[in-house]
């Protein structure tokens, strides 16, 4: 078979190929036939699984043509493309959304009913890739759904976990974890590509020699070998050709080396390194931030970039390139510091492997690479022991020797004699035990370094990265963050879909900017009373389910007052219980009291070793316990803990809410994602001047927003002036009232124990400020609750909210680092006659 050959095969496809045809009657074929020969079933003895499994293939095969055309069109044209590098993705599940991007899911829909099934079952099967924790790896999915919609030449690297992210179940109002086995059942969504794999070394120790050249260098011997093998899986497109490529590595132990201790009849060692080097992509860490400094932790993250470095250099030559123009052919981005290593790893390729010297590699990797930081929190930003390093990576530490060597002799010229500055400057920590610091390797490595939203970027140039800022300005950028509006829109809430595009067209699927048009729709009675219909039915649907599941009867009419995000002590979920308490204390005192009906609903998962955020949890449920059933509230004040908050469970959660609780301390949230989540679907929110809530308040304009608490820079006055909680307490009877209720056992059946942790915490330190808070809070959720009786007036600032969300589009985000950072262009796909099938 030549390849002419073989291409006059592909030619003589039928337009209507079982395939690539996309007409229902096609499709149901197509489905009965991968049920038998994928599957291996027939309809008889098929499980909903099985049928599931047979739409996935089916949906596959009609993105694989289109997918490798990109692959075909990027190798042909010389294109430059994006390498996003992160540790974690949160895609959520795959069938629906290219359901959607493929414009298939009304033919798919029928293709199934008329084999007397129903979509909305089958897609309930499948199981979510849940290789991230939170905020981070769910930006990482929107940024690929957004580069393959824009055409932008883009592959995403990162770890194939076995076990994700934990489930959690709630047992006894207690957080309980389970392993994610998200693969038991298979993956209908990667291809496996062993012939790519490549090796990554671990430990050892260096010895430098001297080439032909005469030139001095050092070859690394290592301890280990692994090898890494890719995962493929297809990132569509919003109804354009293009399918991206999210590159995924598992670890294996490679062949040779089993076979060395078998040959030398060590049969139960080799199968012990086999297990050792396996244990490497076995489990996603599942804390959010802050990272825990872990050696496996470090271990993962040089296996993938390693991995990907590798791989994309060996794509760079493939295309004919000579090495010294790889940062013209590739950009890449890391996602916090997690990839940083990817600067010593890649001037280790370059230097050691490629035999370039070391001033031309150093212009390569600085012009190749872009850092985007996520976080101020200090006990976040990674850094790790020196020892732990060198003994894994002794020839990376080197080569980060010299690169802040090097570094450091440019800022001695210009700082002269200000030895405080080279010490803040440097990639290695000093005192007690040194420490190499990842998120100065990324700087110093990068040509870029951006925050996720405006106040984040400056506080960012302000404090943690400021000296790197008063020596390269020019580097810093904001981006801030933004979310698809396929998923977060389009698949999540159909009602509100249809009732926009009915009035403005469909163009705001891709062009969320065109959401303006629903302004003057804001004024008119009639649609704001679709609007309405539409919410309340949504409210509905997730009131059904948390019946269905919990057995808890909701009341759709009350204000659905929503809280969904990692738990965390900055977050501050304890917060909007002192505020649920509270209102119980009114009613309580006051039985006759008009209050609004509410119903608050939090979600979210805490890292299994955070305690304070499990004691949370069990302080919501517990608060729930009590209030749900006590008859003097009169079913007025309702408080759900929805499990396993994930991104299939975040999609009935964010069309639902009436009202977003986007409550941090200021200066502590570098952005938020979910904000943008609910505000596009028609929330209104509570929030503080934090992260991008202050861009969404701006936006959406400051009377469509409720705002509380104290700034950013109040925080750090409030702290340097010495802050006192227990004033706050001593001095506001209300919040005392709500604290002494929690202390005295009336949430825990009389033990007192129980949350005094918690107690202490907020009377001794409060490191999150939710006394200084919380009047302000209390006041502004009067506020909600008189605003939510007038409920014309609500929806249209619902109205407003989403008519002035366009800008968070991750669409937008996604231009933005094209232009201001990775230089790249869009490039279309065509596909050849024979692959175009027609509807
Ligand atoms: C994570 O989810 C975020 C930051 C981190 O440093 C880590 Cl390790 C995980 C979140 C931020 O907390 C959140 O504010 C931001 O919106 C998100 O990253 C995406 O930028």
């Amino acid at each position: 078979l030549s390849p002419e050959h073989i291409t006059e095969i592909y030619d003589s496809f039928h337009i209507e190929d079982d395939r690539t045809g996309l007409s229902s009657e096609t499709l149901q074929r197509a489905i009965a036939d991968n049920l038998y020969y994928i599957q291996g079933k027939f309809p008889e003895i098929a499980t909903l699984y099985d049928y599931y499994m047979a739409v996935a293939y089916t949906v596959r095969d009609r993105l694989l043509h289109r997918w490798i055309n990109t692959v075909k069109t990027y190798r042909e044209q010389d294109v430059k493309v994006v390498c996003y590098l992160s540790a974690e993705y949160l895609p959520g599940p795959h069938l629906e959304n290219n359901l959607v991007n493929l414009g298939i899911y009304d033919q798919v829909q029928q293709a199934v009913e008329s084999s007397g099934l129903d979509l909305r079952s089958i897609l309930a099967q499948e199981e979510e890739p849940g290789l991230g924790n939170g905020g981070l790896g769910r930006l990482a999915a929107c940024y690929m759904d957004s580069l393959a919609t824009l055409e932008i030449p883009a592959i995403g690297y990162g770890i194939r976990y076995e076990y994700g992210i934990f489930d959690q179940e709630i047992r006894e109002g207690w957080q309980v974890e389970i392993t994610d086995k998200w693969l038991r059942l298979g993956n209908p969504w990667e291809i496996p590509r062993p012939e790519n794999a490549v090796e990554v070394k671990f430990g050892g120790y260096t010895e430098p020699y001297t080439d032909d050249q005469g030139d001095y260098r050092v070859r690394w011997i290592p301890h280990q070998v692994v090898n890494g093998i890719p995962y493929d899986t297809p990132i569509s497109g919003y109804r354009v050709n293009t399918t991206s490529t999210m590159r995924l590595w598992k670890a294996e132990a490679p062949e040779s080396f089993d076979f060395q201790a078998f040959n030398v009849g060590d049969y139960y060692g080799a199968v012990d390194a086999k297990i050792i080097s396996e244990n490497l992509t076995k489990v996603l860490y599942p804390n959010d931030e802050p990272i825990q400094g872990k050696q496996l932790r470090l271990e993962q993250q040089y296996f993938f970039v390693s991995c990907s470095l590798q791989n994309l250099l060996k794509i760079h030559l493939l295309r004919g390139d000579p090495i010294e123009t790889f940062h013209e052919k590739f950009v890449i981005q890391l996602n916090d510091t997690h990839p940083a290593i990817g600067v010593a790893e890649l001037m280790r390729l370059l230097v050691d492997e490629y035999l370039l010297h070391w001033q031309k590699a150093w212009d390569i990797t600085q012009q190749a690479f872009a850092y985007t930081n996520h976080t101020l929190l200090p006990e976040a930003l990674e850094t790790w022991p020196l020892n732990l390093f060198g003994s894994l990576l002794p020839r990376h530490l080197e080569i980060i020797y010299e690169i802040n060597q090097r570094f450091l002799d440019q800022v001695r010229l210009k700082y002269l004699g200000n030895p405080d500055k080279l010490a803040r400057l440097s990639l290695i920590e000093e005192g007690g035990s040194k420490r190499i610091r990842m998120a100065h390797l990324a700087c110093v490595g990068s040509h870029a370094i951006n925050g996720v939203a405006a106040l984040h970027t400056e506080l960012l140039k302000e404090g943690v990265l400021k000296d790197f800022y008063d020596l390269w300005p020019h580097k810093f950028t904001n981006i801030t963050n933004g979310v698809t509006p396929r998923r977060w829109m389009v698949l999540i809430n159909p009602r509100l879909t249809q009732l926009i595009t009915r009035e403005i067209g469909e163009t705001w699927i891709t062009q969320l900017e065109d959401f303006k048009r629903l302004e003057s729709l804001a004024e008119d009675p009639a649609f704001r009373q679709e609007w309405r219909r539409v919410k309340r039915a949504v409210k509905q649907d997730l009131a059904d389910y948390i019946q269905a599941h919990q057995g808890l009867t909701l009341n759709p009419d009350s204000i659905f007052d929503i809280q969904a995000k990692r738990i965390h002590e900055y977050k501050r979920q304890h917060l909007n219980v002192l505020h649920i308490i509270t209102l119980y204390n009114r009613i309580k005192h006051n039985p006759r009291l008009a209050v609004p009906p509410r119903t608050f609903i939090f979600g979210g998962k805490a890292a299994p070793g955070y305690q304070m955020a499990k004691l949370i949890i069990k302080l919501i449920t517990s608060v729930g316990e009590v209030v749900n059933h006590d008859p003097d509230i009169c079913d007025l004040i309702k408080v759900v803990f929805l499990p396993d908050f994930n991104v299939t469970n975040s999609q009935r959660i964010y069309p639902a809410a009436d009202l977003s609780e986007q409550i941090s301390t200021a200066g502590k949230e570098a952005s938020g994602t979910g904000n943008m989540k609910f505000s596009m679907n028609g929330a209104l929110t509570i929030g503080t001047l934090d992260g991008a809530n202050i861009e969404i308040r701006e936006a959406v304009e400051a009377d469509n927003f409720f705002l509380f608490g104290h700034t950013s820079e109040d925080i750090v006055d409030l702290k340097a002036q010495g802050y006192v909680p227990k004033t706050f307490y001593n001095t506001n009877p209300a919040l005392k009232e709500a604290i002494d209720l929690i202390a005295s056992g009336y949430f825990s059946h009389g033990n007192r124990a129980l949350f005094q942790p918690l107690v202490d915490q907020l009377l001794q330190a409060d490191p999150y400020c939710l006394l200084a808070d919380y009047q302000s809070y209390i006041d502004c959720q009067d506020q909600v609750g008189q605003a939510f009786q007038d409920q014309d007036t609500w929806t249209k600032t619902a109205i407003l909210n989403v008519a002035r969300i366009g800008r968070f589009s991750s669409d937008r985000a996604i231009r933005e680092y094209c232009r201001e950072i990775w230089w790249v262009n869009p490039v279309s796909i065509h596909l050849e006659e024979y692959q175009q099938a027609k509807a």
